[in-house]
């Protein structure tokens, strides 16, 4: 009696101590706080080996912070590699809030605490976790991106990634975060992201040589101010409405209570009054801004204004790839005076900074994310103040850099595809007659029965082959917008609503627009899928990036084979 006393004395001294220690996990900036870059960890002799942990921090409000760590209590630092490094991450996982997070159906072989191999157990639980590197063209396996069985738990020994970038991995801006399906969202919307940054834009595009630059963050949580009356200064919105998630519902106005809030660089900036994050540089200095939406379920629509007024940013790259690829010159900028960012899309513009004492202002406009969406009003992110005293970048893009050599394939707008595809995103009530029943989401191959991805299927949802491209049309059957993203792979988004584009850059995520109930068609996009990198090979996701959508089953699973030639020798050879 004596002993288990003890032991519970023991344990609840434990309990405490970590409690404590917890608290202290994953701090964050206050709001108004000056933006600060994240860490940058660079590879030395073509190797970045980096040691990351991931923890996370309960909440009074219920709520929790995710980070991941660095060996040097760096939060979520930037990973900086060329294209042909190595890089070598030990992931090791100590979350420890099972609480959150069960926003999806649990799947059946569900457990928090289970012993197994982390590249096959696929155990999906509020603490679990893995990592996927969005953007990069790797090998869909256990060690390198693989989603599908990866899972590290709590208490798992170091978790080893091993990959090599590219070495035609296009030099830009790409992203790690966690995919456990089922609990993608919450990890998010605490904080688990960060940039990684494939070196090299100066060598796409000469207006960026030289170029002092930003690594942006923008990530969205949960309301810190959930209960607070919008603004005074703020037009009245008529209505007020949740909506099933328990989120503000998309109001059409561009104002009222948003879905989330938003940070930048982890400095919040809370409804109702969003006091603005501040971003110091040269007066009128030329910065090249990379801005990465890691929200959860966000859209962003990116300004920057002086005196009220839009400025132009010179978009240089999307999804981390530099746009006009065909402009011999790598001079060109494409100036846009806003840009839309669905979630897990990103961008990177030439800024000029405002002069001394100019009213600026990096701002998001409103979305209007359809009659099913989250409302993403206007709001500001942050204040931009020139000062002569303001630090320099940490980060400077080289001066003179040798241009990048002419890609070895041929551009993939050029090749024919082999097939065509149908896929379309549609959302279900479990109780037709009740609009306030759980929704199922799913995003079907045209001709199958809608279905929420389950994740302990073997059959995938799509067979497709390496060396080949192929044309998928999608459509959006619902009222609200989703974001398309497939893993290790781009494309060319060919098609949008009905119009031609003459993009000459691809994409990694890509918005579709929601079905306003009255048109005849569908909103659809058509993008050219490429499969001809040999890292395709296997079997990977695509997915609506809105992970609330993702971790309620509105994700596919597609397996690409190696090329002829190679799967006939593999046959052969069984
Ligand atoms: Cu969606």
């Amino acid at each position: 009696m004596k002993i288990t006393l003890w032991a519970a004395a023991a344990v609840l001294f434990l309990a405490s101590c970590c409690q404590l220690l917890n608290a202290q996990q994953c701090p964050r900036p206050q709001a108004g706080s000056v933006v600060e870059e994240p860490e940058d960890l660079r590879s030395h002799d073509s190797v970045l080996e980096v040691q990351l942990t991931a923890s996370d921090a309960a909440q009074a409000d219920g709520s929790s912070r995710y980070c991941y760590t660095d060996s040097a209590g760096h939060e979520s630092p930037n990973l900086r590699v060329h294209p042909g490094d190595l890089v070598i991450l030990h992931l090791t996982n100590q979350l420890t809030d099972v609480s959150r997070g069960n926003t999806g159906p649990m799947p059946a072989h569900t457990h928090a605490h289970a012993a197994g191999d982390p590249c096959s157990s696929g155990i999906m639980s509020p603490v679990s976790t893995n990592l996927h590197f969005h953007g990069l063209t790797i090998p869909p396996v256990c060690h390198q991106d693989d989603v599908m069985k990866t899972s590290v738990q709590p208490g798992d020994a170091p978790f080893e990634y091993r990959f090599r970038v590219p070495a035609d991995e296009p030099p830009g801006l790409y992203w790690y975060h966690p995919h456990i399906h089922g609990f993608s969202k919450e990890q998010l919307l605490g904080g688990a992201s960060g940039a990684m940054i494939v070196e090299g834009i100066e060598r796409a595009k000469k207006a960026t040589a030289g170029l002092p630059e930003r690594v942006f963050i923008i990530r969205d949580q949960d309301l810190i101010n959930p209960n607070a009356p919008p603004a005074k200064s703020e037009p009245v919105v008529p209505k007020f409405l949740i909506d099933r998630d328990g989120d503000a519902a998309n109001n059409g106005t561009g104002f009222g209570k948003p879905a989330k809030d938003l940070s930048i660089n982890y400095v919040p900036v809370p409804y109702p009054d969003y006091p603005p994050a501040t971003i110091e540089m040269r007066p009128e200095e030329k910065q090249l801004w990379r801005v990465l939406n890691a929200s959860a379920i966000t859209y962003l629509n990116l300004a920057v204004l002086f005196n009220h007024s839009p400025q132009p940013l010179g978009l240089v790259a999307m999804d981390g790839v530099p746009m006009n690829q065909n402009d011999s010159l790598k001079d060109s900028v494409d100036p846009q005076t806003h840009i839309g960012l669905p979630p897990g899309s990103r961008v990177e513009f030439i800024v000029t900074g405002p002069s001394e004492g100019e009213d600026a202002l990096l701002v998001t406009r409103t979305v209007d994310t359809g009659p099913g969406g989250e409302n993403d009003p206007n709001r500001m992110l942050a204040k931009i103040v020139a000062s002569g005293s303001a630090a320099e970048t940490r980060s400077k893009l080289e001066s003179s850099p040798e241009p990048l050599p002419p890609p070895s394939e041929t551009w993939l707008g050029a090749v024919p595809p082999v097939r065509i595809r149908h896929l379309y995103f549609s959302e279900k009530l479990i109780d037709p007659n009740d609009p306030t029943s759980a929704v199922e989401f799913y995003l079907t191959v045209d001709g199958e029965e809608p279905k929420m991805f389950d994740m302990s299927s073997d059959v995938p949802n799509i067979v497709a082959q390496q060396g080949t491209v192929e044309d998928w049309i999608i459509e959006n059957r619902s009222r609200e917008l989703h974001a398309f993203h497939i893993h290790q792979l781009h494309f060319l988004l060919l098609d949008y609503m009905g119009r031609q584009l003459n993009e000459d850059f691809v994409r990694d995520t890509v918005n579709v627009p929601y079905y306003d109930g009255r048109s005849l068609a569908y909103p659809r996009v058509r993008l050219r899928m490429d499969f001809r990198d040999p890292n395709t090979v296997g079997t990977f996701v695509y997915h609506c990036h809105l992970l609330e959508h993702e971790d309620k089953g509105m994700m596919g699973s597609i397996q690409v084979k190696p090329a002829q030639s190679q799967s006939d020798h593999v046959a052969s050879s069984r």
